[in-house]
């Protein structure tokens, strides 16, 4: 039997995040190879999907469950060792949904409605009154209880996540139009000519893809969702734009709700979803004042911590300095001989001597052989680099060996280090 929530806890401790981390990711290319998006790296220590997560820990939700889908490995082993401490005692619960077919044996998932309707019986076991549905593959601080409570005092239907982008870049989103007091007139997923924000042409208003729904409205949506053979059972392209037209569906500014800390002036939101993106917006970690805050104590990003010796730094034969400057370092690093500048290192990765990195961002135990200059590259976990490799220097030869992106930044992986040595 379930114990009621605490009479005046916070609506936090009565709701459950769902939080949708399937999807491949396939903009991040070889790097979502063999793990979801949400698995990937991230910050030094952390992989995507701990913010989604962190955030609704320090937010005081005590219920997670976490849909998997593709390339579910990598994910899954880091959710047991990071995600491990709920307690059922405490009437917490964290649980880690595989596609497991339970409806059907011959259907996976079909849209990310699906893959919540799919888990209803879980869900419904559980009895949260409020369900946030989440996506665990963007990078950001977020107290989802505000949220929640904005969606109590409103008594809407639902209360949909949104945040103002550029609009040439709104064709990657829901988007949508609200009136003064936010209730959402209109929605449309994904346009190809995104409507601008009333007054201001060169911004649109976009969905997030976080919704907070009261779970027996949810399950009732979910149901009749079911049924519609029209339906492709996706929260954006359907169920949403569905309570919109038939509903009271209302916006959650994320600038209301967004966790600020010290010289954050903005609200950091970012989808990393493509290398270029991803590159840039690790080694932007290594700013004198970055954007987003990963030190602050109030809102710490939770996540599995691999046991490790101290980062090391050392000089090479010569008496050369190993130095890393403007840089994040992990532990059980080692500097040997090289200089480091604006790169970020994860665990375990070894740097061995006469050699020069600037703009590296390398995954975790990644071995970067003697005399490697590198510039502006993303290196697979457990990569290794031979000696004398120089990338950055030779676009043309950079775009023959790497994935070179637009913008120049090449990503590297085993595969492809391996394909040199032939
Ligand atoms: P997208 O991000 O394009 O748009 P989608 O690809 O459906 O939507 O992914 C949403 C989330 O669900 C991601 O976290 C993904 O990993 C996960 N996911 C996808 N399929 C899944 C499945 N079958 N099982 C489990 N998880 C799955 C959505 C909304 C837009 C909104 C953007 C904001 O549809 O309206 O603007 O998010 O990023
Ligand atoms: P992580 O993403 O946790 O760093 P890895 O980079 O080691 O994990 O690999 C990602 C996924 O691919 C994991 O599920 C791992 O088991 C699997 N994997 C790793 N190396 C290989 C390999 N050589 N062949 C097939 N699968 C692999």
């Amino acid at each position: 039997m379930e114990r009621p929530a605490p009479v005046n806890a916070p609506i936090a401790r009565s709701a459950m995040a769902y939080v949708l981390a399937g999807g491949r990711g396939s903009r991040l290319l070889e790097l979502t190879d063999r793990r979801a998006k949400p698995a990937v790296y991230f910050g030094g220590k952390s992989r995507i999907i701990d913010f989604t997560l962190s955030n609704a820990l320090n937010s005081g939700i005590r219920r997670i469950s976490v849909a998997t889908q593709y390339q579910a490995h990598s994910l899954i082993r880091h959710l047991q060792r990071g995600w491990n401490f709920f307690r059922h005692e405490r009437n917490e619960s964290f649980d880690i949904l595989p596609a497991s077919q339970r409806v059907s044996e011959t259907m996976w998932y079909l849209g990310t409605a699906d893959a919540v309707y799919q888990n209803l019986d879980i869900i419904e076991g559980y009895e949260p009154k409020y369900i946030i549905v989440l996506a665990g593959d963007h990078v950001y601080k977020q107290d989802y209880e505000i949220m929640l409570q904005q969606h109590v005092d409103q008594a809407a239907d639902v209360t949909v996540g949104c945040l103002e982008v550029p609009r040439g870049e709104a064709s990657a989103f829901g988007v949508m139009h609200v009136d003064e007091e936010d209730r959402i007139l209109s929605f449309l997923e994904k346009p190809k000519n995104p409507p601008p924000m009333p007054g201001n042409p060169d911004r649109s208003l976009a969905s997030m893809g976080i919704y907070v729904f009261e779970t027996k409205f949810l399950i009732d949506q979910l149901r009749r969702d079911a049924a519609d053979p029209h339906s492709s059972h996706d929260f954006g392209k359907d169920i949403i734009p569905y309570i919109v037209k038939h509903g009271s569906a209302r916006a959650h500014h994320f600038s209301r709700s967004c966790v600020r800390s010290g010289s954050e002036l903005t609200p950091y939101w970012r989808d990393v979803g493509t290398v270029d993106a991803y590159w840039e917006a690790n080694v932007d970690l290594t700013e004198v004042v970055p954007e987003l805050d990963l030190y602050d104590r109030d809102w710490p990003i939770w996540t599995y911590g691999e046991i490790t010796p101290p980062a090391k730094f050392v000089h090479d034969v010569e008496g050369r300095r190993g130095e890393a400057l403007q840089s994040l370092v992990s532990g059980g690093c080692i500097i040997s001989g090289s200089q480091l500048r604006r790169s970020l290192l994860f665990t375990g990765v070894h740097i061995h001597s006469f050699g020069a990195i600037e703009g590296g961002v390398i995954l975790p135990y990644a071995r970067i052989g003697r005399s490697v200059r590198l510039r502006n590259v993303v290196i697979d976990a457990g990569v290794q680099i031979p000696d004398g490799l120089v990338v950055g220097e030779d676009p043309d030869l950079d775009a023959r060996r790497f994935r070179r992106t637009e913008k120049g930044v090449c990503l590297i992986t085993q595969p492809m280090i391996d394909a040199l040595q032939k």
